[in-house]
């Protein structure tokens, strides 16, 4: 494990085990890589990406944190601030089959218009032939704090057109504000796909013609599934036009209706398990 910058000047660790080999930048906390030893990539990150100081790369997990999507001020920026602020390395450390890396983000990062409150918010990688993301937020105030949040995780397909989604059937979801709507077969990929599912089971299964990727969540309530097809991806910073073919998001999350509660003093956990099948 070292600490790597790259030509653009961004602060990575990088890990290269017997395991597996994984990169997380420490902007936004943000893991780019994540291949187990022998394996394909379990994480997707665009072709056009630049590694810009303050700007979230497009793949890996981005953390989307104290809100998810766009905050009530039109102004404040999409998916929180956490994925743009520089987090600190407070732990690696190898044991028998396990890389771990924590980070915290040290709130004075943090501009307090955006978030008023004492509290800390670490994140834990455990990476072997799976990969572990557990972003835990510790209220150190006097008050219960709410937020909204997502692991934004980006996975490879070879042929999107060719990939389903098993576990989300008997939940529902919101989709461009409307709905809800039932989920009652595997899902499918033939148009901008961006749904919010609420009450979904804990464990999907993506199915790719390159394998089959297990994605764990826990403490998420929602589950937000997105693809940007075609014309949203001629939109997107750091995005050519036809790579919405090789990818889609899966996130453990906890927006709309399902935020986060936090009591003083306690912590909340949010989770997402990733592997190959
Ligand atoms: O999670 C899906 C989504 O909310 C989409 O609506 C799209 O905006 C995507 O996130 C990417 O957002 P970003 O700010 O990273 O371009």
């Amino acid at each position: 494990v070292s600490i790597e910058q790259t030509d653009t000047g961004l602060e990575y660790i990088n890990v290269a085990s017997e395991f597996c080999s994984a990169k997380i930048f420490l902007q936004g906390a943000q893991l780019t890589e994540f291949t187990p030893t022998d394996k394909k990539p379990l994480i997707w990150v665009s072709s056009e990406e630049d590694y810009q100081e303050g700007k979230s790369v497009r793949g890996g997990i981005p953390i989307c944190w104290p809100w998810f999507g766009v905050n009530a001020n039109p102004d404040w920026p999409i998916h929180g601030v956490a994925r743009t602020s520089l987090w600190r390395a407070n732990e690696v450390s190898e044991q028998d089959d396990e890389i771990r890396v924590s980070l915290t983000l040290p709130m004075a990062q943090v501009d307090e218009t955006y978030w008023p409150h004492k509290s800390t918010l670490k994140v834990e990688f455990i990476l072997t032939t799976k990969l572990e993301v557990r972003l835990t937020t510790t209220n150190l105030s006097d008050q219960t704090i709410t937020f909204t949040q997502a692991l934004h995780t980006y996975f490879p397909t070879p042929a999107i057109t060719e990939t389903q989604v098993d576990g989300l059937q008997g939940s529902k979801y919101i989709e461009f504000a409307e709905g809800p709507f039932e989920q009652n077969e595997l899902v499918g990929f033939a148009r901008e796909t961006d749904m919010v599912y609420t009450q979904a089971a804990a464990t999907q299964r993506i199915i790719t013609p390159d394998g089959i990727i297990e994605v764990g969540r826990e403490n998420s309530t929602s589950c937000v599934l997105w693809n940007p097809w075609i014309d949203k991806s001629k939109r997107l910073s750091n995005f050519a036009d036809d790579e919405y073919h090789t990818m889609l998001c899966l996130e453990a999350a906890n927006v709309m209706d399902d935020s986060a509660v936090v009591a003083p003093g306690a912590s909340h956990t949010l989770a997402t398990t990733i592997r190959w099948v």
